[in-house]
C-alpha cells in the first residue's frame, strides 16, 4: 500500500512538473508592444507586462553596455556646441584625422559600437553629400575629397567595431528647414545617403530638438517616413531617441534610475499620438516612474523601450581646447558606469577628437584608467554557482557560494529579459560568521544590476525575490570586490574675481560693478548647482562699461547652446581683451523671455 502511495505521488509529481514545463513553454510573450484589453485590470495588465520581450536587435543592442559617442564637426572648429549653420566650411581642416586612433582607442577601454555625428545642428556633413554644399567637400580637408563617415566605418570592419550615425533632424543650414514636405525629402535624402554607402549601420540617433530654421519657421518632422527609410534600408539597426528602440534617460548628467522599467508606459516621440498618450498619464522621459504598478494601471499600451545614458568625458559635447584638464575623473566616471550599465541601462559614453582630428592624449589616458579599473575590479567573480538559471516568485531565495576568502563590496545581478523583466523588488544578504545579514535592498533588475555596498568578508550570498512579475528569471548572480576610489578632481576655476567686492547694480537686465577696472578676457555663465530652471539663461547679449555710463555690446547676441540640457558651466571668450570696471549680461530664457542670472553664475576671467 505505503509502495502504491509513493509510486502515486512519483507519477504526480512527474506529471505536475510536466505540466509546469508546459505552462512556461506555451507562455506567450509579446515582442516590442502590448495595447492591454479594455478593462483589463492590474493584475491582467502585470501578468502581460511581465511577457513583454524585446525585439532581437534591442536584445543585442543591450548586451553592448558600453557604446562611444563621438562629437565632431564644424563646431570642432568653431569652439561651439551648437553652430548656426552660417559657419565657413572652410573652417573644416582637421591636421592628423586619424579614425582608427579613434576605434582603437575605443576597443581597449572596452567599446563595442561608435556613434558619430555625421551632422549636427549646424547642417555640416561629414560625408561629401549630394545634398548639400555644407559639407567635407567644401573643405580644405583633403583638398574635399575626404569622407569622416567612411574613414570611421573602414575602421570600424577593421577593428570588429559595431557602428551607428548621429543625424541631425534640427538643421540650422538648409534652406527648405520649415518648408515642412521639402525639408523632410532632404533629410530622407540624407538618411538613404548614409544607410546605403557605408555596409551595416547598427544605430541611428535621432535627437529630439527642433527649432527654427534659417528662414525663422518651424519644421514639422515626417517621422513615419524617417522611419520607413531606416526599416528598408537598415532594418536591423536600432532607432535611438526619436526612435522606438532606445529611450534617452532623461538627463545628459549620466545618471540611469535606480527603478529602470525596459517594459515601460512612456510612448515614443516619434508616433503621432505620443503627445497625448504621455500627457494624459502625466509623465516625460525624465519621470521617476515609468512602468511600475502605479502607472502601469492607468496606462493602455506598454513598450520595450529600454534607457540609454548619454554623457560627455567633458562638460561639452563639443571638444574645446580649455577643458583639456576636465576630462571626467576615473572616480566619476565609475560612478556614472554604476548608475548607467549598472542600473538597467547602455552606456553611450562621448569622447569628442580634437581640432588635430584625434582623441586628446588626457581623454586616451582617462579611458586606459576606466577600462583598466573595470577589468581589475570585473575579472575576479567571486561567485562559483551563479551562472545556473533560477526561475522564482516573489518570496523565494536562492543561496550561492563564494569562493574562500571573499572580501566583497559589489554583486551583479541580471535577468534573462529575452523573457521579459519580471523583478520588482529583491534583497541581497551576506553569510558572515554563520550569521546572515543585509548587503542591500534594491528594485528592478532588468538586465543588469550593480548594488555596492561596504566592503564585508563573507562565505555565502543570498538573493531573496521581495516581488515579481509572474516567475523571474535570473540568469546570473556574481560579486565583486572594486578597489575604492577618491576624488581628485581640481575644481574648476572660472571666476578670477572674488564676488565680495563686486556690487549688483540692477537685477534685470544683471548689471555689476566690479569695484575696480580690470582686462577682461572671458566671462563665463555657469547655471547654479549644475541645474536647469525654467529662468535660466540661453540668449544673451554682454556689454561693458569703464565707467557705468557708456556700454559697448562686446559679443553680438550669443546663445549659451543646449545649456538646458547640459547646465554646465560656459565661458565666452572676448574678440579681445577689454577694459571694464561694469559689466552687464541681459539674457533671455529657453521660451523667449527675460531670464533671471544670479551673481553667483557670473565669473569672469582676467588676462594676467
Ligand atoms: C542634444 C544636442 O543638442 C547636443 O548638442 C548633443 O548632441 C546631445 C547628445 O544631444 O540634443
Amino acid at each position: 500500500m505505503k509502495r502504491i502511495n509513493l509510486l502515486a505521488i512519483v507519477l504526480c509529481l512527474l506529471a505536475c512538473s510536466a505540466l509546469e514545463g508546459c505552462s512556461q513553454r506555451s507562455e506567450k510573450n509579446f515582442v516590442k508592444h502590448i495595447s492591454f484589453p479594455p478593462g483589463a485590470t492590474l493584475e491582467e495588465k502585470v501578468d502581460m507586462a511581465a511577457r513583454l520581450v524585446p525585439s532581437p536587435q534591442q536584445l543585442e543592442w543591450q548586451q553592448l553596455e558600453l557604446t562611444a559617442f563621438l562629437h565632431f564637426g564644424i563646431n570642432t572648429f568653431t569652439n561651439r556646441e551648437w553652430g548656426d549653420g552660417k559657419e565657413d566650411p572652410a573652417l573644416f581642416n582637421p591636421t592628423e584625422l586619424d579614425a582608427e586612433q579613434w576605434v582603437r582607442t575605443l576597443k581597449e577601454a572596452g567599446f563595442r559600437m561608435v556613434i558619430l555625428t555625421a551632422k549636427h545642428h549646424d547642417g555640416f556633413c561629414l560625408w561629401p553629400t549630394k545634398t548639400t554644399r555644407h559639407s567635407v567637400a567644401s573643405s580644405p580637408w583633403k583638398d574635399g575629397k575626404g569622407d569622416v563617415v567612411k574613414e570611421l566605418r573602414d575602421a570600424c570592419t577593421k577593428y570588429d567595431m559595431k557602428f551607428g550615425v548621429y543625424l541631425s533632424p534640427w538643421d540650422r543650414n538648409a534652406e527648405s528647414y520649415g518648408d515642412s514636405p521639402r525639408y523632410n525629402q532632404f533629410f530622407i535624402d540624407q538618411l538613404t545617403e548614409l544607410l546605403t554607402n557605408y555596409g551595416e549601420v547598427h544605430e541611428v540617433w535621432f535627437d529630439g530638438a527642433c527649432a527654427e530654421g534659417p528662414n525663422g519657421k518651424k519644421q514639422v518632422y515626417d517621422w513615419e517616413a524617417f522611419y520607413k527609410t531606416i526599416q528598408t534600408l537598415q532594418p536591423k539597426a536600432v532607432m535611438a531617441i526619436m526612435g522606438d528602440d532606445v529611450r534617452w534617460v532623461g538627463n545628459e548628467k549620466g545618471l540611469g534610475r535606480e527603478t529602470e522599467w525596459s517594459a515601460t508606459v512612456l510612448a515614443p516621440g516619434i508616433y503621432t499620438r505620443s503627445d497625448s498618450v504621455n500627457s494624459a498619464l502625466g509623465i516625460r522621459p525624465k519621470s521617476p516612474d515609468l512602468g511600475g504598478r502605479d502607472i502601469l494601471a492607468k496606462a493602455n499600451e506598454l513598450f520595450w523601450y529600454p534607457s540609454e545614458v548619454d554623457v560627455s568625458i567633458r562638460p561639452g559635447w563639443f571638444y574645446h581646447a580649455d577643458q583639456d584638464s576636465q576630462v571626467k575623473s576615473l572616480k566619476h566616471l565609475t560612478d556614472i558606469y554604476f548608475q548607467s550599465v549598472g542600473y538597467n541601462s547602455v552606456l553611450l559614453l562621448n569622447i569628442p577628437p580634437d581640432c588635430r582630428g584625434l582623441i586628446h592624449e588626457n581623454d586616451v589616458q582617462r579611458l586606459k584608467e576606466f577600462a583598466d579599473y573595470r577589468s581589475r575590479t570585473f575579472a575576479d567573480n567571486r561567485v562559483t554557482d551563479g551562472q545556473v538559471l533560477w526561475s522564482a516568485a516573489g518570496g523565494e531565495s536562492h543561496e550561492y557560494t563564494l569562493k574562500e576568502g571573499s572580501r566583497i563590496n559589489v554583486v551583479l545581478l541580471q535577468e534573462d529579459i529575452s523573457k521579459g523583466q519580471r523583478v520588482e523588488s529583491f534583497e541581497v544578504e551576506a553569510l558572515v560568521d554563520g550569521q546572515w545579514q543585509t548587503l542591500g535592498q534594491g528594485t528592478t533588475i532588468g538586465y543588469k544590476r550593480l548594488l555596492r555596498f561596504p566592503e564585508t568578508e563573507a562565505t555565502q550570498v543570498r538573493l531573496k525575490l521581495l516581488s515579481t512579475r509572474l516567475k523571474a528569471n535570473i540568469s546570473n548572480v556574481a560579486a565583486y570586490y572594486a578597489p575604492p576610489l577618491t576624488e581628485s578632481q581640481d575644481e574648476t576655476q572660472w571666476n578670477d574675481l572674488p564676488r565680495d567686492s563686486w556690487k549688483v547694480l540692477s537685477t534685470h537686465p544683471l548689471t555689476i560693478d566690479l569695484g575696480k577696472a580690470v582686462s577682461l578676457k572671458a566671462f563665463t555663465y555657469a547655471p547654479l548647482n549644475g541645474e536647469a530652471r525654467p529662468t535660466m539663461a540661453f540668449r544673451y547679449q554682454f556689454s561693458t562699461s569703464i565707467d557705468g555710463q557708456r556700454w559697448s555690446t562686446i559679443s553680438t547676441p550669443g546663445e549659451f547652446s543646449n545649456i538646458m540640457h547640459n547646465p554646465v558651466p560656459q565661458t565666452v571668450t572676448l574678440k579681445e581683451v577689454t577694459q571694464a570696471r561694469f559689466i552687464r549680461l541681459e539674457a533671455t530664457n529657453p521660451e523667449g523671455q527675460a531670464a533671471t542670472v544670479d551673481i553667483k553664475e557670473l565669473g569672469i576671467t582676467l588676462d594676467r
